[in-house]
């Protein structure tokens, strides 16, 4: 205290003050000394406190105002586009192994490079100290945390993301297990971007509860609360039997005004947001949830209450939730899409015709500017985002603070993958979908991360660059989590990206609104299914009704049985490459996991001796 009180004024010293938290005022002295900034501001719940940071976001040049009051426009460097994988580690003390699929680093080392980087780094800056809570306040969900940021833009993304935490840290006093985030964007240079990138880092000490991040702006990488705080989150979830995912929280509703609630995890672009916002139904959350067992339900919360989504393609028709929200006065941040001369936006796949010019993340920009690789840069990157509170969403579902959560009915794993998953399928139960739709998911490298896109990858619960903790736990705490339930969840798997044997996506965008419906339904027990050796899929008469039903469309058989062929050559191999990865890279997999994927390959196997290698659903019908 003595350190603070010479530090901070008055009035924000007595903000402090009123924190009965000895750990908490030892933190913010330490990083107040180290990181030096000329000013601190101490942020309350109150209205005028978060006006200030949003006043100074504008002052200062890292966010401009735009046409349409409430909004305004970020920039990140050309080069800090998406989350830097690279750059990104868990720190270990000597003789921690987290295993082969997490960047680590020695956490003595690792600790010095980056005070070295924070010395004195704030110096003529002002750092903002924030309080929020993850997840419902004053609930058992309830994670309190700190945030330190020279940044106003992050700290304005937090206000709008998360709820508000200074009364919740009065409220817990000494017993607070806080989490805490010191971010610096280090210098930035005439266009307000950080210049140092080559120092930037994210380590996240899991020790002590901590994530630093330095010289970066990009969401992903400096947003504490976001994926910094669900790597602290899984280790905490390991160690109290609860679970921390990557997944968005519905409710689908069904016959007789019935709300079915769901959890989907799909790794990032590939269409979490935009199923959690299909038109008819309600979003309790787009990327994280916790989820605790109580009473032998699964119940599940939104860690947060705002959305920092993906902006590409949103278009009236395909978005109309978010296109009328993005369209309207209220508070939202835009990064990384295009601004013209009369302040407005532009971004990839928004409706109308391209500006010819404007300026954008590469600065001043007009239609075939190229980079210095030579590569034509796009209006707006692909990763580029808006910020917003769910308040402003009209299809937001009542649920969303409740303390105690929502009672999870069906979980749903998705990614990019064209030629293998059929486009919905139930596991038989539990450990059957947590091994062959959770842990196997796969999907193909977008622009979210930097580096190539693309790519097939193993990406296990779409959790795994957020993983703090050894993947076979994680997979072996997933799977324990499913005992002793009253009431299990359903576990499904979704294939939005299946193409044909042309090339071209069998599904419509919006087809997706069926699959939900249908699920529902199994739910509840409503419909039938048909059982094929990889699990539990639709009958087409059912789909074709609430095609009918729910699109006004005519399903035809032809449709269903190219989009429901079992494709028994692209599972094999998909099994075996996922029974490799787990053999060869991961030393701790339970022996469960492979005896089910075994099964699994046995079903296939003899399934390919009757009928042959491409299996109408049909077939399985007469069995
Ligand atoms: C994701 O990439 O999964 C996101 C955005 O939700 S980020 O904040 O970059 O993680
Ligand atoms: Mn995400």
């Amino acid at each position: 205290m003595d350190v603070l009180k010479t530090r901070l004024n008055g009035s924000h010293y007595q903000r402090l003050e009123r924190i009965d938290n000895p750990q908490l005022h030892q933190f913010i002295a330490k990083y107040v000394e180290l990181c030096n900034p000329d000013k601190v501001f101490v942020c309350t719940d109150s209205p005028e406190d978060v006006q200030y940071i949003k006043k100074v976001a504008i002052e200062n040049g890292e966010e401009s105002e735009l046409a349409i009051p409430g909004h305004t426009i970020h920039f990140d460097s050309y080069y800090d586009q998406g989350r830097d994988k690279e750059n990104t580690r868990i720190l270990v003390s000597k003789g921690v192994d987290l295993g082969s699929s997490i960047s680590t680093r020695d956490r003595d080392e690792g600790l010095r490079e980056i005070y070295k980087i924070l010395k004195d780094i704030m110096s003529g800056h002002e750092l903002y100290v924030c309080f929020f809570c993850l997840g419902p306040t004053n609930s058992e969900f309830s994670l309190p945390c700190v945030q330190l940021t020279d940044s106003s833009y992050v700290a304005h993304n937090e206000h709008l993301l998360y709820r508000s935490g200074y009364e919740e840290f009065i409220r817990e006093g000494p017993s607070a297990r806080f989490f805490k985030f010191v971010h610096s964007q280090g210098e930035l240079n005439e266009r307000k971007v950080s210049r140092n990138l080559e120092k930037r880092r994210i380590y996240i000490d899991i020790e002590s509860d901590t994530v630093y991040s330095t010289n970066t702006q990009y969401g992903g990488n400096s947003i504490g609360l976001k994926k910094l705080a669900m790597r602290l989150a899984i280790n905490r979830a390991s160690e109290e039997g609860w679970l921390t995912e990557h997944m968005f929280i519905m409710a689908i509703h069904g016959p007789r005004s019935r709300a079915t609630y769901f959890n989907g995890a799909f790794p990032s672009l590939c269409g979490k947001t935009s199923t959690a916002m299909l038109e008819g139904e309600t979003i309790v959350g787009d990327d994280i949830a916790y989820i605790r067992k109580k009473n032998g339900e699964v119940r599940a919360v939104n860690a947060e209450n705002g959305m920092f989504g993906i902006i590409e393609g949103v278009n009236s028709k395909d978005d109309p939730i978010l296109w009328r929200v993005l369209n309207s006065p209220g508070e939202i941040i835009f990064s990384n899409v295009l601004v013209t001369d009369d302040k407005r936006v532009h971004w990839i796949g928004k409706n109308g015709e391209v500006p010819p010019r404007g300026y954008n993340h590469s600065g001043e920009w007009w239609i075939g500017k190229r980079d210095d690789k030579g590569r034509e840069i796009p209006p707006s990157h692909p990763n580029a985002r808006f910020t917003i509170n769910m308040r402003l969403l009209t299809n937001l579902d009542l649920r969303l603070d409740d303390p105690n959560g929502i009672m999870v009915g069906g979980i749903v794993y998705g990614g990019r993958d064209s030629d293998t998953w059929v486009p919905v399928e139930e596991a038989f139960d539990w450990a059957h979908g947590m091994i062959t739709k959770g842990a196997c998911l796969e999907s193909e490298t977008t622009a979210a991360t930097l580096g190539k896109e693309g790519i097939r990858e193993l990406n296990p619960m779409s959790n795994l660059d957020f993983l703090s903790i050894p993947l076979g736990r994680y997979i072996q705490n997933n799977l324990e989590f499913g005992k002793d339930l009253r009431n299990p969840p359903l576990i499904f798997s979704v294939n939005y990206f299946l193409k044909g044997k042309d090339g071209r996506f069998l599904n419509e965008k919006t087809d997706k609104k069926v699959w939900y419906k249908w699920m529902e339904l199994r739910v509840h027990k409503e419909v039938g299914a048909i059982k094929t050796p990889t699990g539990l899929i639709p009958e087409y008469q059912d789909l074709k009704r609430l095609f009918r039903d729910v699109l006004d469309k005519d399903y035809l058989g032809e449709d269903y049985i190219k989009q429901f062929t079992i494709r028994v050559p692209e599972n094999l191999v998909k099994i075996d490459r996922v029974a490799n990865y787990y053999k060869t890279k991961v030393h701790d997999t339970s022996q469960v996991l492979f005896e089910v994927l075994e099964e699994q390959r046995r079903r296939l196997i003899e399934a390919r001796e009757r009928y042959g290698d491409n299996i109408s659903p049909n077939r399985f019908l007469t069995h």
